[in-house]
C-alpha cells in the first residue's frame, strides 16, 4: 500500500508501454481499460462482477452526479466508492463534455460553461473550479481538468480558440486541486485534427507538470487514420514518466493501434452500450445477437472462454432474450464484453511484458477479421 500516486513505467515493447499506477485505493495494470459507471453503476453489471473480471479502476461522470443525486449528497453518504460499493479506484471526467453532448441551453464563456440539466431543465454553472469540488466531494482518485472538445471536422480557428481556453482551465485546474499526494487531476490535450495545435497543447501541459495526460477531442468524427495520426505526433511530446489516457476509446481495434502509439489508459461506453443492444464482442469479431440467423444456432459465443456469459448460454437463447426484451439479455452481454475487453487488455500487457506486442496485434487482428462464422 502507498500513500502517494505514482507511475511506474516497467517495460516498453516497440511504442508500446507496460507500466503500474499505484495509488492508496489500489494498483492499476496498464495498459488499463476503465469500465464506464456513469451514474455511480457500470450498467448491468455488479460492482463485483466488474472487479472478477480484471478491472482496477472504473470511470464516473461529475455531469450526471452532480444532477442526480447531487455531489454534496454522494459526499454526505460517504463518497462515491461507498456510495457505489466500488472499493477501489475511480477516476471521474469532468463534465465539460458530457455538458456539451447532453445538456440544453448551454453557455460557454472565459469563466466556464452554464446549462441547464437534461433531467429537470434547473440552471447550473459549471467553472474549472466548480468541477474539482465536485470530483473532489464524489472523491474521485484521478480527477479531469474542465477542458472544451471541439467536434470534428471544425474551422482551424475555432480549435485553436477551444485549445487555448482548455489550457487556461488546465492552469485553473490545477491550481484548485492543490497539493493531494494521494490523488491526481490529469491535463487534456485538445487541437482536434490539427498537428501544430496538438503541439502547442501537448508542450504547455507538460511543462504544468500534471501526474498524468489526457488526451481529448478524438474519436470526434474524424477517420481512424486521423486518430492514430494524431496520437503518433502527440504521445513524444508528452512526458515519458508520466501515464496517457485516451478520452472514450474505443473499439478493440482502435485500442490495440493506440497501444502501439504510446496510450496507457482508456474508457469507452461501447462494450456496455454495445451489450445492451445486442452487439456482442468476440475473438473472433462482434456477432449482432438480434440477427435471426442465431436463432437455432446451439453454440456459446465463445467456448474457451473463462466468462460464464460467454461460454454457458447458446447463442439461440441469447438471441430470444432480445427478441423478448429480457433483461439478462443486456445482463449477459454486457458480461460478455466487458470480460472481452478485459481479456483484449490482459493479453495486450502480457504481450508487452514478453516482447511480442507486434505479434500479439496481428494475430489478434486476424481473429477479427475471420469474423462471425
Ligand atoms: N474531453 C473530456 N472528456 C471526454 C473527451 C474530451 O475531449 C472525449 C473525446 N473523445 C471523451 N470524453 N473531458
Amino acid at each position: 500500500m502507498t500513500d502517494r500516486f505514482s507511475f511506474t513505467l516497467l517495460k516498453t515493447d516497440g511504442g508500446a508501454r507496460r507500466g503500474r499506477i499505484d495509488m492508496p485505493r489500489g494498483t492499476i495494470r496498464t495498459p488499463a481499460f476503465m469500465p464506464v459507471g456513469t451514474a455511480g453503476t457500470v450498467k448491468a453489471m455488479y460492482p463485483g462482477q466488474v472487479r472478477e473480471l480484471g478491472a482496477d479502476i472504473i470511470l464516473g461522470n461529475t455531469y450526471h452526479l452532480m444532477l442526480r443525486p447531487g455531489a454534496e449528497r454522494v459526499a454526505k453518504l460517504g463518497g462515491l466508492h461507498v456510495f457505489a460499493n466500488w472499493p477501489h479506484p475511480i477516476l471521474t471526467d469532468s463534465g465539460g463534455f458530457q455538458v456539451m453532448s447532453l445538456a440544453q441551453l448551454r453557455k460557454l464563456d472565459e469563466n466556464g460553461v452554464t446549462f441547464q440539466s437534461h433531467i429537470d431543465g434547473r440552471r447550473y454553472e459549471m467553472t474549472p473550479e466548480r468541477s474539482v469540488e465536485i470530483q473532489g466531494l464524489l472523491d474521485s482518485d484521478i480527477q479531469m481538468q474542465l477542458d472544451e472538445c471541439v467536434a470534428l471536422p471544425a474551422e482551424e480557428k475555432e480549435i485553436e480558440r477551444a485549445m487555448q481556453l482548455s489550457l487556461r482551465w488546465a492552469e485553473r485546474s490545477k491550481a484548485a486541486f492543490g497539493d493531494q499526494p494521494g490523488k491526481a487531476i490529469f491535463g487534456i490535450v485538445q487541437g482536434g485534427d490539427n498537428e501544430r495545435l496538438r503541439g502547442e497543447s501537448a508542450s504547455a501541459l507538460a511543462a504544468m507538470d500534471f501526474k498524468g495526460y489526457s488526451i481529448g477531442g478524438l474519436a470526434v468524427g474524424e477517420p481512424q487514420a486521423v486518430m492514430l495520426r494524431i496520437l503518433e505526433m502527440t504521445t513524444p511530446i508528452l512526458p515519458r514518466e508520466k501515464p496517457r489516457y485516451l478520452m472514450g476509446v474505443g473499439t478493440p481495434e482502435d485500442i490495440i493501434e493506440s497501444v502501439a502509439r504510446g496510450v496507457d489508459m482508456f474508457d469507452c461506453v461501447m462494450p456496455t452500450r454495445a451489450g445492451r443492444h445486442g452487439l456482442a464482442f468476440t475473438r473472433f469479431g462482434k456477432v449482432n445477437l438480434k440477427n435471426a440467423r442465431h436463432a437455432e444456432d446451439h453454440r456459446p459465443l465463445d467456448e474457451s472462454s473463462d466468462c460464464p456469459a460467454s461460454r454457458d448460454y447458446s447463442r439461440a437463447y441469447l438471441h430470444h432474450l432480445f427478441k423478448s426484451g429480457e433483461t439478462l439479455a443486456a445482463m449477459l452481454l454486457t458480461w460478455n464484453n466487458l470480460a472481452y475487453y478485459q481479456s483484449l487488455m490482459a493479453g495486450i500487457r502480457a504481450a508487452i511484458d514478453e516482447d511480442r506486442f507486434e505479434k500479439f496485434r496481428q494475430t489478434t487482428k486476424a481473429g477479427w477479421a475471420r469474423g462471425d462464422i
